[in-house]
């Protein structure tokens, strides 16, 4: 499964959402075109008594004439018939924070661990991704456990992203927010 296609992207077999829900660390990511989080990347998931994911999420990031500051964003999660994949409508705290609605696709996760995500925001004629972003998640604010590394590797190439990915640093930016 490595031709790219965007449609040919294989995913978490039966996904569990409330094993995913807790804290989460981005530990690396692969940015989209434009204006991204930058670091410091917490994402915390929930589940509703209604059984819909929802999620939190903070990062460093730069707007406008280099204002730095952190963006506190909330996600909804519409299901699709995959369990592992789900449309995220999010936003920001602030007005000027960032709007959107984008693919959520869960493509491994031992849960107690590791998370590999990856959002495809368009794909191009060839079925490629032309553009898209992924994170990195673990359990462990200071990184990914050894033994997880070969699998997260194998992921990474099989969703075309090797070589793409940047690690991301916390230095406790976000910490007070
Ligand atoms: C994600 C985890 C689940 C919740 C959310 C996430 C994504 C957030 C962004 C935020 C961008 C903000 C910007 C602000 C200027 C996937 C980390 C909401 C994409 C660019």
């Amino acid at each position: 499964a490595q031709d790219c296609q965007v449609s040919n992207i294989q995913v978490m077999q039966n996904f569990d959402r409330s094993r995913y829900t807790g804290r989460w660390y981005a530990v690396a990511k692969k940015d989209p075109v434009g204006l991204f989080l930058l670091d410091n990347v917490v994402a915390q998931f929930s589940v509703d008594e209604s059984g819909k994911m929802t999620a939190t999420a903070h990062g460093r990031v730069i707007i406008l004439n280099n204002w730095e500051m952190c963006a506190n964003m909330f996600g909804t999660f519409e299901d699709t018939p995959d369990p592992a994949k789900f449309k995220m409508r999010y936003w920001g705290a602030a007005s000027y924070l960032q709007t959107g609605n984008d693919d959520h696709w869960v493509i491994d996760t031992d849960y107690d661990n590791y998370a590999i995500h990856y959002s495809c925001r368009e794909v191009d004629l060839d079925g490629t991704c032309l553009d898209g972003y992924s994170f990195i998640f673990s359990r462990h604010p200071t990184g990914l456990r050894p033994e997880d590394q070969k699998i997260v590797t194998n992921k990474k190439k099989d969703i075309c992203f090797l070589g793409k990915y940047r690690r991301v640093g916390h230095t406790g930016f976000c910490e007070s927010s």
